[in-house]
């Protein structure tokens, strides 16, 4: 017999009986009414999951895992404000059920049996997944990647003590909430929940308010691995910077007065803590798991015996707020109007088609406040003597500085972070100045963890700010992939677009810096951000171009809600020469203020119809020179910066090559994943004939004389073309 009809039987069995769990006295705090509040949220719950279950056998419910033995978490939302924003574990239907008795108007059965049976009309995701989530709730969905929502939650957190002293046009969340973040006791294991933990007490270490409650669903269990005896305990008690509280998440009573203190203590002095809760996982870890497997019957048994709505009854019982009779009552009309209720959701209908799946890989538009630019005054007062050499020939780094000062003039939610970035003003100096212009508040030193970076942009992102993380060098981001990935870009999907977070990610990479770093520094594969949906990725070859393409990445994340990353060739930071010593021939004076270049747009230089050679930052450079070379030999070619790697520009690309006698792709990323896969791939697809390749080796990059020896050189693109075109 299935462990779920063996716990209901017990249930319908032991009420009647009187035959309780054992457990304390209520302990004063929630009320009598709240209390039966609470023991209805866990009933529906509860039935939910039974429901859930008979749906997917019925081929009518697509995801079964649940949330029996952790109804203790309706306590918790009792003890919380709905304002409160709130990062569940999967395990929290309870959590979001009580949360709906707070707020006016809501229908949260139906909103999860709508998810169960993945209907276009499930309120938070259109039928994407079955995730716990509601705007009106406040609770943003999360993907079922263990602990990746606890650096945005600490972000979150943060966010609320920066909107207070510059509220964000977009701010999203009230004055004196808090952040709430949830997770198993095998989550708490995790990298990025041990970042999110240490981050958290760093920044309260300093006295810097971060008003967030983490809770602890400690059930003993992560799938089939138990969790040392006392772990989460001795792991939490001594944290620095992190209050720890600790309830019996089968009490509710004791839940909710616990809950209360740690949420009130974080709200009245804006600093973190940690809510340990005990809880048992009721049948297994999700439908297909049976927990017999792998534990021994007996002691699966002694969980099911701790059912927390038995012990729901007894306290209801004892503190007169509700009798087992009327329980056991409330419990089969919850079971029976549940089952009503689903059996109406099922005929609702499904997505079906692809168009209807990506319908949110792109958030909305969002209407913002006009502006007219960067003040004229506040520009004299932020650039002083810069001011009068901007119609000069600069390298990129101060490029793009100036166009971040004149972007964070025009837009007072941008904010910065990054290891650096602040006093020091980045490893290339790109930052520079920002922090005395514009203070420590949006420009932000951070700590050394690029999870908890781009988690505190996403957070902030939550609360309106437009963030603008920065990774030092490419090959940092891979270990904080999963932030892009896993969670910025798939928020707008899951959620149908109701939830973003815009934000523009700067990354300094790629290769061809003179023997300095190695491959750790000169980081030549952007593969994995190539194919995040909905993800844009930039990548300027010079500095005018690194400016407009700038304006237009904060542009589309502060209007179209988009998350773009920026990728900075760091070899051409300073680079000034393009020919000859001295010729100044890769310095830009600075675009005005107001000029973009669009996305889905692309340069071109020359307009020679020989060959098109078709590349991208280094590449674009490189190429120039080759350009001349051609030239000296009679071979007319003209370059196109394709600017944009994702998505690609394939139209403006056509179009620029259009009439040209062969097409050479020019990559300086690795053959396996580099753009010239899908560039190749486009040019062949539209029916242009004669294309030609020429990209990185498959290789890391070696520092010393041979930095560049597995890259694409200029003399290897003359070559190349030479070869494309029989010359
Ligand atoms: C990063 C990651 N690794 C593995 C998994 C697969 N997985 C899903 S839940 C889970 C166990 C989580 O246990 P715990 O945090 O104790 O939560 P519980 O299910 O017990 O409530 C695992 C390994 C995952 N979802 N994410
Ligand atoms: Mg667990």
């Amino acid at each position: 017999m299935p462990r779920s009809v063996i716990v209901h039987e017990n249930f319908l069995r032991r009420v009647p009986a009187r035959d309780f769990p054992a457990g304390k006295a209520p302990v004063p705090g929630l009320g009598p009414v709240q209390a039966v509040e609470v023991f209805r949220a866990q009933l529906e719950s509860r039935a939910l999951d039974l429901t859930a279950r008979a749906m997917q056998k019925a081929g009518q419910g697509f995801y079964t895992i649940g949330s029996s033995g952790h109804e203790g978490m309706a306590a918790v939302a009792a003890a919380l404000r709905p304002e409160d924003m709130a990062f569940l574990h999967y395990r929290d239907a309870a959590f979001q059920l009580m949360r709906a008795r707070q707020v006016p108007g809501q229908s949260p059965v139906w909103d999860m049996l709508l998810s169960f049976a993945s209907s276009s009309e499930d309120p938070i995701s259109g039928g994407r997944h079955k995730v716990l989530g509601s705007k009106a709730l406040n609770i943003p969905p999360q993907t079922s990647t263990i602990a990746s929502h606890l650096p945005k939650a600490v972000g979150a957190a943060y966010s609320l003590g920066l909107a207070r002293r510059r509220p964000p046009e977009h701010r999203a969340l009230a004055e004196d909430a808090i952040v709430m973040c949830s997770f198993g006791d095998a989550s708490a294991n995790h990298s990025t929940a041990q970042g999110a933990f240490n981050t958290a007490g760093w920044t309260a270490w300093q006295h810097v308010p971060l008003p967030l409650l983490f809770v602890c669903e400690d059930n003993g269990i992560g799938i089939s691995t138990k969790t040392p005896d006392g772990w989460i305990e001795a792991s939490f008690r001594a944290r620095p910077g992190l209050r720890y509280f600790k309830a019996d998440g089968l009490d509710i009573y004791e839940t909710f007065a616990v809950a209360k203190e740690a949420a009130d203590w974080v709200r009245a002095r804006r600093k973190p803590a940690v809510l340990h809760l005990r809880m048992v996982r009721l049948y297994g870890h999700a439908g297909a798991d049976l927990p017999t497997t792998y534990l021994p019957k007996a002691e699966v048994e002694a969980e099911e015996a701790n059912d927390p709505l038995l012990h729901s009854v007894r306290l209801l019982s004892e503190a007169g707020a509700m009798d087992p009779e009327a329980a056991l009552a409330a419990y089969l009309e919850t079971r029976e109007r549940v089952d009503r209720v689903a059996a109406e959701a099922v005929t609702r209908p499904r997505l079906k088609d692809a168009a209807g799946v990506m319908a949110s890989l792109i958030p909305p538009a969002r209407a913002c406040r006009p502006t007219n630019g960067p003040e004229p005054a506040a520009r004299a007062a932020a650039f002083g003597a810069d001011l009068g050499q901007m119609a000069e020939p600069q390298i990129m780094s101060r490029l793009i500085n100036w166009a971040l000062t004149d972007l964070m003039l025009e837009h007072g939610e941008i904010v910065l972070m990054g290891e650096d970035v602040g006093r020091k003003g980045g490893v290339y100096g790109v930052t520079q100045r920002l922090q005395a212009r514009f203070g420590a508040d949006r420009v932000i030193d951070t700590l050394l963890d690029e999870q908890s970076i781009l988690g505190l942009g996403i957070g902030l992102a939550h609360n309106g700010f437009l963030p603008m993380p920065e990774i030092q060098f490419l090959a940092y981001l891979h270990n904080a992939e999963d932030q892009l990935r896993g969670e910025a870009a798939t928020l707008p999907f899951f959620s149908n677009g109701q939830y973003t977070n815009p934000m523009v990610v700067r990354i300094a990479g790629l290769g061809y810096q003179k023997g300095f770093g190695g491959h750790f520094h000169n980081d030549n594969s952007v593969a994995v951000l190539r194919d995040i949906p909905g993800l844009i990725l930039a990548c300027p070859s010079d500095g005018a171009e690194a400016v407009r393409m700038l304006r237009e990445c904060v542009r589309l994340a502060r209007e179209e809600q988009r998350v773009a990353v920026f990728l900075e060739p760091i070899a051409l930071y300073p680079m000034r020469d393009l020919l000859a010593e001295k010729d100044g021939g890769w310095m830009r004076a600075y675009p005005a203020p107001g000029e973009r270049a669009s996305l889905g747009s692309v340069a071109v230089h020359g307009e020679g119809r020989d060959l098109a050679i078709v590349t991208f930052g280094n590449g674009v450079y490189l190429s120039r020179q080759a350009q001349a070379d051609l030239a000296a030999l009679g071979i007319a070619a003209r370059v196109v910066d394709l600017r944009w790697l994702a998505p690609l520009p394939e139209a403006a690309m056509l179009e620029a090559v259009a009439g040209c006698g062969a097409v050479l792709v020019v990559d300086e990323c690795r053959r396996s994943g580099g753009p010239s896969e899908a560039i190749v791939a486009a040019l062949a697809l539209a029916g242009v004939r004669r294309v030609a390749r020429l990209a990185a080796e498959d290789s890391f990059i070696a520092t010393g004389p041979a930095y560049a020896a597995t890259m694409p050189s200029r003399a290897q693109i003359v070559a190349a073309a030479r070869a494309a075109l029989g010359r």
